[in-house]
């Protein structure tokens, strides 16, 4: 038998909505995972890539996970990961750092195994070099074995990675896939063989509303029952809370009742959202975001999603300047390239030092490769309303990442980014670029 604790998505690093506590909040369940991984003396913690959320992880988030891998160490449990998108650097991996230090062990085609069970792994691959995979993984004399992946995998949302064909080409027969990068947390049986996400550790989007968690997986037959041989258990994790709050005013109704809604929910340090619909007053969203910071919330964000007057007024509220840059942007006839770039430009989820590169490899994606030319066409105006939303801060979790990078150091990424969506109702991704930007 063996017993591991299956994470990913942890996002390191993400300063979301810009803030510091968001920040810790996202290491802090990292730690909690391994708290648990302590506490239950599982055999391993398998994690599937994105520990960090950007590839140049500062100094305290690096600190902050050494600590963490630390402890596991200390504790006598291996980490074993994987590489994934957001993380992976042309110059050599931060798992490698990991690794040097004898914190970590990076998954690849060559078995580890851990009681007895050979564990494998997949790095993100980009799209256009998937053809190029030839999925030989050397030979394992273990009882079980796992493929830890980090990808987007049929049949779950937004798949683009061909489940069945991975499975089918290996020399390997796994008995479960413990994959990350989708951060909805599902599980499936595909060709006889469980393929299960996690999801995210911390809600890197306000679209993952669902509960945040991981898994803990037992191979063992006995353990498992029936014909299945691996046991695939969701372990809750008590992370930041989200508190979404949606108001439909009526005819005549405003701030007050938005403020009397907003009041009726727990906000102590919670992360806020107020969507409001319908008819009635005006409401400035400074106002109840100040509000509802007033009465403990972390962070509030506000979206007013009723019908603006018709007469092209723009407003702006101080809370939220983006949201008023993007109705603006939606109300121009910018292509989806030049969309692509001026979010790349201006959202803080790409930082400084990444946006000329990422600029380029994304026109150079378009230019090159499949040749998606037609994204440099004007579109009509206020068109692709997937991305006309509340939180303009994140990139990541409804829409494309960002940062992903070529895990080989020679050749230019050319793959549109990797989505990691919460939701298939794109009015839902708060504001972010979604799968279906790229298709
Ligand atoms: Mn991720």
């Amino acid at each position: 038998m063996t017993r591991v604790i299956h994470t990913g998505d942890t996002h390191i690093g993400y300063s979301q909505y810009h803030s510091p506590v968001r920040r810790q909040d996202f290491l802090d369940a990292f730690e909690a995972v391994v708290d648990d991984a302590v506490d239950g003396g599982v055999d391993a913690v398998v994690h599937a890539g994105d520990l960090f959320h950007d590839r140049r992880p500062d100094l305290q988030d690096l600190m902050g996970t050494i600590s963490v891998l630390r402890r596991l160490d200390d504790a006598g449990i291996p980490f074993l990961a994987v590489v994934g998108n957001h993380e992976s650097t042309r110059g050599g991996q931060w798992l490698d750092l990991f690794e040097r230090l004898g914190l970590a062990t990076r998954l690849g085609d060559e078995p580890v195994v851990v009681g007895d069970t050979a564990f494998y792994g997949l790095d993100h691959v980009p799209v256009s070099r998937r053809d190029d995979l030839d999925y030989a993984f050397a030979d394992h004399d273990a009882d079980y074995a796992a493929l830890v992946a980090h990808g987007l995998f049929e049949p779950f949302g937004y798949a683009d990675w061909d489940t069945e064909t991975v499975l089918t080409e290996s020399d390997v027969a796994f008995d479960a896939m413990l994959l990350g990068d989708n951060h909805t947390p599902d599980t499936a049986e595909v060709a006889d063989t469980w393929v299960t996400y996690p999801g995210s550790t911390e809600r890197a989007s306000a679209s993952e509303r669902e509960g945040r968690g991981y898994n803990l997986v037992v191979f063992d037959a006995d353990t498992a029952g029936g014909d299945d041989r691996v046991e695939i258990r969701r372990r809750a994790l008590d992370t930041r809370p989200f508190v979404f709050v949606s108001v439909e005013l009526r005819e005549g109704e405003g701030e007050s009742r938005v403020r009397e809604r907003v009041r009726e929910f727990d906000l102590a340090e919670a992360v806020v959202h107020v969507e409001i619909t319908g008819e009635g007053d005006p409401v400035t969203p400074a106002a109840v975001e100040e509000f509802a910071t007033d009465e403990g919330a972390l962070i509030a964000r506000v979206v007013d999603r009723r019908e603006v007057d018709a007469d092209g007024e723009v407003d702006v509220s101080f809370a939220d300047p983006e949201d008023a840059v993007r109705d603006r942007l939606d109300e121009m006839a910018l292509s989806t390239a030049a969309r692509d770039v001026e979010r790349t430009v201006r959202e803080d989820t790409v930082s400084d030092a990444n946006v000329r590169e990422t600029v380029k490899r994304r026109v150079e994606e378009r230019v090159d490769g499949d040749g998606d030319l037609d994204a440099f066409d004007a579109v009509e105006a206020g068109g692709d309303g997937a991305e006309s939303d509340a939180d303009g801060d994140e990139w990541d979790g409804g829409g494309a990442e960002p940062n992903g990078d070529a895990s080989e150091p020679t050749e230019p990424n050319t793959e549109p980014e990797a989505a990691e969506p919460e939701d298939s109702d794109p009015a839902s991704t708060d504001g972010q670029v979604s799968m279906e930007d790229y298709l």
